[in-house]
Formats: C-alpha cells, structure tokens, sequence
C-alpha cells in the first residue's frame, strides 16, 4: 500500500508539506481541509518532537488527525535513536525525519531502525499504527507492507553531512535527502543565503537526484518554496504553523491601527 507522501514523491510536481509545531490536532486539520478546496494541496505534515512543543504522548492523536485528512504525518524525532524512531512509527507515523545525519553509517543505522526483521531491527507492537495508515491490511504480510511504506527522511544540516551526502545519498532504504538551511549555516559557520551555503544545497540535491532519492528542505515562506520548486526540489516544506500565524496576527493588527 502507498501512502500520501510515497504517492505524492512519484507525481511530476513537489510534494508539498508544512511544519506542525504546536501540538492541535485541530490546527492541523483546519490547515489540511482548508487546502482540500484548492488546487494545491499539503501531501504531508512534519510534526516537530525535535524543536516543537510536541512529544511523544501527542503522536497518536497526530498522527491520525493527519492521516485521515489524506495527508502523512511524518515525525521529526529528538535524535535519530531506535527507541525514538520506534514510538514515532509505533503511534503511526508514515514516515520518520532524524537530525544532523554526519555520515552513511548514520543513515544505515536510521533505516535499519525503521524495519521490522529481517531488514532491521524494529520491534513488534502494531496497536495502534494501523490507524492512520489506511489501506494497510493486518495479516500475515503487515510487517512487509509497512517495512515497504515508511518514509526515511534524514537531515543534511552539518559540514561532514555535506562531505559524506554522496555515500548518505547511496544508502538502500533512505528515501529523502532533507536539507535543514537554519542549521546547515551555522554548523558550517557560514551565511544563511551566501555562495557557500547555496554550493552546499545544491550540492546535496544533486547528490539525492543522482542516487535517484529525492531532495527537500525547510522554506520560510511561499516566495522561497517556489524558488525551491524551480530548482527542482521534490519535497518542500512551505511555512510553518507559527510563522503564518504570528505573521498573520500582526498583519490584522496593522490593519487594524491604520498602518
Ligand atoms: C533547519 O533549518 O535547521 C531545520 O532543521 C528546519 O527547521
């Protein structure tokens, strides 16, 4: 079975997303059935348990608040630990998104974390995962279905990311190459925006593309995901919850005072 993000990456446009910060199963689903309207729709939402206000008691309710609006939760976990990864899929997570990945060796342990035996070492607990994965059917194969159905997104956000995202890139099992730009300045110690930063974007999107994986990263607004659709990205997050509300808010405010 496929879900809305493993279609969505198949399609010939990018799989649009946006960044869940506050943990309102409410405000996801008013954002996601908002765009149900539109021609443009969110194929998938991060749900942020590394920088959020959102932890792990919260993915459950999440995770299928998301997944019954056709959209896939995919959960940013703390740090990419087995036991981290296992409670973000255990509470039904499509797909799972780990911090700063430095090397090959750290994406084949995430992938690994990820797979039920044989393929990995996840352990046995599907509860509650089948809810927000419709379509998936519990029986003899269910372990195969959701081995072959989970997003693995890692982070490219570090200098030795940078070095090592040819080999990242060719691991077996890492679907998404995605680029943290915040972070990726800093851990390098260059501008957010200058000719480093951007040789090293391109450089990990073109590294994805010629591994065949897909490439995303985190944009602040429409202007900036756009641009990154341009360039080819597959995977773009637009804005997140509480950029566009503050934004939002102050722009009434402004209004409102004559501004
Ligand atoms: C970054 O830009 O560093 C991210 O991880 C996205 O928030």
């Amino acid at each position: 079975f496929s879900t809305a993000i493993r279609s969505s990456l198949q399609g010939s446009t990018p799989a649009f997303g946006f960044w869940l910060t506050l943990p309102s199963a409410g405000l996801a689903k008013t954002i996601l059935h908002g765009a149900s309207g539109t021609s443009a729709r969110f194929s998938w939402v991060l749900v942020d348990a590394e920088h959020g206000l959102i932890s792990d008691n919260h993915y459950y309710e999440l995770n299928n608040a998301i997944g019954h609006e056709s959209a896939s939760p995919i959960i940013r976990v703390p740090w990419g630990e087995e036991w981290m990864i296992k409670r973000a899929l255990d509470a039904g997570a499509h797909g799972i998104m780990t911090p700063m990945c430095h090397s090959e060796v750290d994406a084949a342990n995430i992938v690994k974390y990820t797979r039920y035996p044989p393929q990995g070492t996840r352990g046995y607990g599907p509860m509650f995962a089948p809810h927000s994965l419709p379509g998936v059917n519990p029986g003899p194969d269910y372990d195969e279905q959701v081995n072959s159905s989970v997003t693995v997104c890692v982070q490219i956000e570090s200098r030795p990311g940078v070095e090592n995202v040819e080999k990242i890139a060719a691991v077996d099992g890492i679907d998404v190459l995605f680029i943290g730009p915040f972070d990726l300045a800093r851990q390098m110690g260059v501008t957010r925006g200058g000719d480093e930063h951007e040789a090293a974007i391109q450089r990990i999107l073109g590294a994805a593309h010629k591994a065949g994986k897909k490439a995303a990263i985190f944009c602040t607004d429409g202007h900036d995901a756009r641009a990154r659709a341009q360039q080819g990205f597959d995977m773009i997050s637009v804005n997140t919850d509480v950029g566009v509300i503050r934004a939002g808010m102050l722009n009434e405010l402004k209004t409102a005072n004559g501004e």
